[in-house]
């Protein structure tokens, strides 16, 4: 299994580097790092997967590649050394609450050193388990490595929380990870079920329509399409450096999914994105489409499904 899962991550690369998504970077200064290599990094950094969080996810059976999934779906709290620790497990319901974490190294050490990835030292994520409540934020670090995420409020439940970065030190220093573990929020509320997968959403008077029908373990084209009353919109703003910001959560389990940009600020500001989805596993993933249209950040929600 694990040379198949390599042949097809080979493959995977080959055809993002073919597409240019890794140029995706920026006129801002940023190009001595390239945005591809650190942010496709969590799909190919294999090694020590999921040896620090064996509670909070299920994983059916193990599916293709075994316990390599686990490098690649966001689901492990430690990987390659690098261990995501929280301040707390569980936190409270019903009004904002800062989470504090820190990383980590391999040497054991708390990590300091975090290479800027689309802008930001650190992208963090909340979700829960029904894949409602998404939270994107990009938490502030004190001098001795503690971050401090400010969480609006959550509904009680089982959480999620995602830390996605790019080490800058260490053995994996400019290799992107995202690490996870899970957040409990004490009291009771329902779960909303799933919406079905569709191929459309709307959002503050936005549609977006997906096309495009991911294969998990692949890398497969992903466009977008935002239109307005019936008419293409082309005044998207630059989100963290592209125009559109794509994470994705896979039902049942909560596996974690960042699609990238094929291009940044080299596009037009819509009507069309393209995205390279790489989504580890079959099933229906949640998507959350980040955009900005006149200084407003919009998230679009939509569920699609991975064959
Ligand atoms: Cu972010």
């Amino acid at each position: 299994m694990k040379n198949r899962r390599t042949r097809v991550l080979a493959a995977a690369l080959l055809t993002l580097a073919l597409t240019g998504c890794g140029s995706a970077a920026s006129s801002d200064g940023m190009s001595g790092m390239h945005h591809g290599s650190g942010g496709h990094a969590h799909a190919t950094a294999s090694g020590a997967a999921g040896t620090g969080d064996t509670t909070g996810h299920d994983m059916p059976g193990h599916d293709a590649g075994g316990h390599d999934a686990a490098a690649g779906d966001g689901l492990a709290a430690e990987q390659g050394g690098y261990r995501l620790d929280l301040a707390a497990a569980e936190l409270p319901g019903g009004s904002p609450a800062e989470l504090r974490f820190t990383v980590a190294g391999p040497d054991g050490a708390r990590l300091t050193a975090f290479q800027p990835e689309q802008t930001k030292p650190m992208h963090f994520y909340a979700i829960r388990s029904d894949l409602t409540g998404f939270q994107h934020l990009h938490p502030a670090m004190a001098a001795d490595g503690t971050w401090t995420a400010p969480l609006t409020a959550l509904r009680p439940g089982s959480w999620r929380v995602y830390a996605s970065f790019v080490p800058d030190a260490g053995p994996g220093k400019g290799a992107g990870l995202v690490l996870s573990r899970p957040v409990t929020v004490p009291g009771t509320a329902a779960d909303t079920p799933l919406p079905a997968a569709a191929a459309t959403t709307t959002v503050d008077g936005y549609t977006l329509t997906v096309a495009g029908t991911p294969t998990a373990g692949t890398a497969t084209e992903l466009k977008v399409t935002v239109s307005k009353d019936g008419r293409p919109v082309t005044d998207l703003q630059p989100y963290l450096d592209t125009f559109a910001h794509l994470t994705a959560f896979h039902a049942g389990d909560q596996a974690f999914a960042h699609l990238h940009p094929q291009a940044a600020r080299s596009a037009a500001g819509g009507p069309e994105l393209t995205f390279h989805a790489e989504l580890p596993k079959p099933g229906d993933w949640r998507l959350h489409l980040q955009f900005q249209t006149g200084g407003t950040l919009h998230t679009a929600a939509l569920t699609l499904r991975a064959v």
